[in-house]
């Protein structure tokens, strides 16, 4: 059994794959941690522990009091936030991931899931079905620490043979925890003021098209990255990883035929620059080779799933 860490925790993703990973690998043998108490479900729920991700004697006690050999670091400043704190968003993003990285070559832990994006990509790179293998050049800061990352991890790899496995994530849509910060977090509150307020105001124009996937699919794809055998893993940066791609105006659409009062409204900000640099959709046949991934989730199956959970929620 592997002895896990998660770092980052109590944020979007972190906190359903600390569930699934406590699912999977025994309560036990999953240690949570964060940087706050911010999610209490994260927190009562198992071993969770406060880790600061920029400290590198922060995260080395934990990984040596738990006996660690396994991170999954989930802790980052996404897009938004990092266009208005932009050093902060470089030291954390880079230092967290350099902490990580050199425990794996010290020794101390076996291997890393660190997380990259579509960010990745820029006004330059080819929109429709982007390849893995592509220009690259971010315009955001956040953009810039998943590109200049997704070297290191390449880099810690060959040279010092730290298994580390890395995923491009497109937007996430879930509906147990806000994201925050983010560009794609439109298509998360959207749901939100579906079922609350029956309209929203969108920040993203309405013909804005980006690459989606529900969050059930993302951890499915954490999970069989991690589990696939170290010989199946060709790309060692981080893999184009892909399901649904939509714009405003489709997710609208599709939440109206099951709230036909929904209404929505078009004010596009400082998000929409950053939207616009993105690509539209991702090739992700190198994941689809190297570990047999398969998205599950439509744009129908999703919306059905997030308003019947949403409907729950704020009963
Ligand atoms: C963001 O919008 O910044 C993130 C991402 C696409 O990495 N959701």
């Amino acid at each position: 059994m592997p002895k896990i860490l998660v770092i980052g925790a109590c944020g979007q993703i972190g906190s359903e794959l600390t569930s699934k990973l406590r699912e999977t690998h025994g309560k036990n043998n999953v240690i949570a941690s964060d940087i706050n108490y911010n999610n209490l479900d994260v927190v009562n729920s198992g071993v969770f522990e406060i880790v600061d991700a920029q400290d590198y004697a922060s995260v080395k006690i934990c990984v040596e009091k738990h006996q660690i050999d396994t991170i999954y670091l989930m802790a980052a400043m996404l897009s938004a936030t990092g266009e208005k704190y932009p050093m902060k968003a470089w030291d954390l993003n880079m230092n967290s991931l350099f902490h990580v990285l050199n425990l794996a070559k010290e020794g101390f832990i076996k291997s890393v899931f660190w997380p990259s994006s579509i960010a990745v990509f820029g006004p330059t790179t080819p929109k429709d079905n982007t390849p893995q293998y592509t220009v690259m050049e971010p315009t955001t800061v956040y953009g810039i620490t998943k590109q200049v990352g997704e070297r290191w991890c390449e880099y810690y790899n060959s040279k010092y043979g730290v298994d580390v496995r890395s995923i491009r994530y497109p937007g996430i849509i879930s509906w147990k925890t806000l994201p925050g910060g983010g560009t794609t977090d439109y298509a998360v509150e959207i749901y939100h003021k579906a079922i609350t307020d029956k309209n929203y105001e969108c920040f993203l124009s309405e013909n804005t098209e980006l690459p989606m996937m529900f969050m059930d699919d993302a951890i499915e794809a954490t999970v069989k990255l991690m589990q696939a055998p170290a010989e199946n893993i060709s790309i060692r940066s981080s893999y184009n990883l892909a399901a649904i791609s939509f714009t405003p105006k489709d997710i609208y659409s599709a939440i109206k035929k099951h709230i036909p009062d929904f209404e929505i409204s078009y004010n596009p900000d400082f998000r929409q620059q950053i939207a616009d640099s993105w690509p539209k959709s991702i090739d992700d046949s190198e994941a689809r080779k190297d570990w047999n991934w398969n998205h599950t989730f439509d744009m129908e199956k999703m919306t059905s799933e997030m308003i019947t959970q949403l409907q729950k929620k704020y009963q």
